[in-house]
């Protein structure tokens, strides 16, 4: 049996991901039971305010050590990472980061005895020698980014530290994330979210991508309840670890495009692709996420029209509002 997790350390809970999961995790867990932590960039008022809230430096261990100590913690979310844009443009801090940073959280896991560490991985695993269509969980692993790399190795160690030393350790491989929340930073998939502000901002986006780029996506709900499910599932159920191919959909950014227009008929798109297209083409047009229907059950709710409907609504809000971009200070 799993032990329970009931002081839950977020790591990376500034970021896109981590943000929302961090405001859904202390609606589960009790807001004093979350501690969300950053590395430099100012946490939302809604983030500070609604718990517990530090700065911390994943490759510094004595001050995420200090963290787990004063709250007694007994499980991580490390969120924590360099994505794939900024990644290869800085590929050294990328390593750094993303492996230094989960040792660092996979060794505070085994000294502090924890019920979780979750780590997440992502589709950029993936690149030479795949089927690009419902690319399989078990597949060859070449990826040509240093982002990849790091995911792939932290798939590794993850089940390793499983194996070896029979901590808990569980991740899935996140697709591309779209959310009207928290602007993701330095991914190759963040067109698919900068698309809808710029539709709403500016009735027009010029993409990064090429119009048939095809990735695999999922809305944020998704993203989170699939990273709480994983959390929560039965560990004797579970036959992989690290690894879980998650997904929800797939299309075109010609196709995103065109479901923006069925809301906003005036919206136009252009398509200036950048060093980031080479990126876009060597990850999956879509993934197979069997096991993780299987081990844990999951089940995706939205479809791409059900999402674009959703973050129109919800930006065109924060647009009136004149909130739409969290404000520069
Ligand atoms: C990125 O684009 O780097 C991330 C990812 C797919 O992991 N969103």
């Amino acid at each position: 049996m799993a032990k329970e997790m009931k002081r839950i350390l977020i790591t990376g809970a500034v970021g896109q991901i981590g943000s929302e999961l961090t405001m859904e995790m202390r609606k589960r867990y009790g807001a004093e039971n979350v501690i969300a932590t950053g590395r430099k960039t100012k946490p939302s008022k809604e983030l500070e305010e609604s718990g517990p809230f530090h700065f911390i430096n994943v490759n510094d261990t004595e001050s995420v050590e200090e963290i787990i100590k004063k709250y007694n913690i007994d499980s991580i979310v490390h969120m924590a990472a360099i994505l794939s844009a900024v990644g290869e443009k800085n590929p050294q801090l990328c390593w750094d980061v993303n492996m230094n940073g989960t040792i660092n959280i996979l060794e505070l896991g085994l000294k502090y005895d924890m019920a979780r560490v979750i780590v997440p991985s992502s589709i950029a695993v993936f690149g030479k020698g795949i089927p690009l269509d419902n690319t399989p969980q078990e597949t060859v692993l070449k990826p040509t980014t240093m982002y990849g790399v790091t995911k792939v190795c932290g798939e590794l160690i993850c089940d390793y530290y499983v194996q070896k030393f029979g901590l808990d350790v569980r991740g899935l491989r996140y697709p591309g994330i779209i959310s009207h929340m928290t602007l993701p930073g330095g991914g190759t998939t963040d067109y698919a979210v900068e698309i809808y502000y710029e539709a709403v901002d500016k009735g027009k986006y010029t993409c990064f991508v090429r119009e048939d780029t095809r990735l695999p996506m999922m809305y944020m709900p998704d993203a989170i309840e699939g990273t709480i499910q994983l959390a929560e599932a039965d560990f004797s159920k579970l036959i992989h670890h690290s690894d879980f191919n998650h997904a929800a959909m797939s299309f075109s950014a010609g196709e995103l495009a065109e479901s923006i227009k069925k809301v906003m008929p005036d919206f136009e798109v252009s398509y200036e692709p950048d060093y980031r297209q080479d990126i876009a083409d060597s990850w999956p047009n879509s993934i197979d996420d069997t096991p993780a229907r299987e081990e844990w059950g999951w089940k995706p709710q939205w479809n791409l029209d059900a999402m674009t409907e959703d973050m129109l609504k919800n930006l065109k809000i924060r647009k009136e509002k004149g909130t739409l971009y969290p404000k520069e200070d």
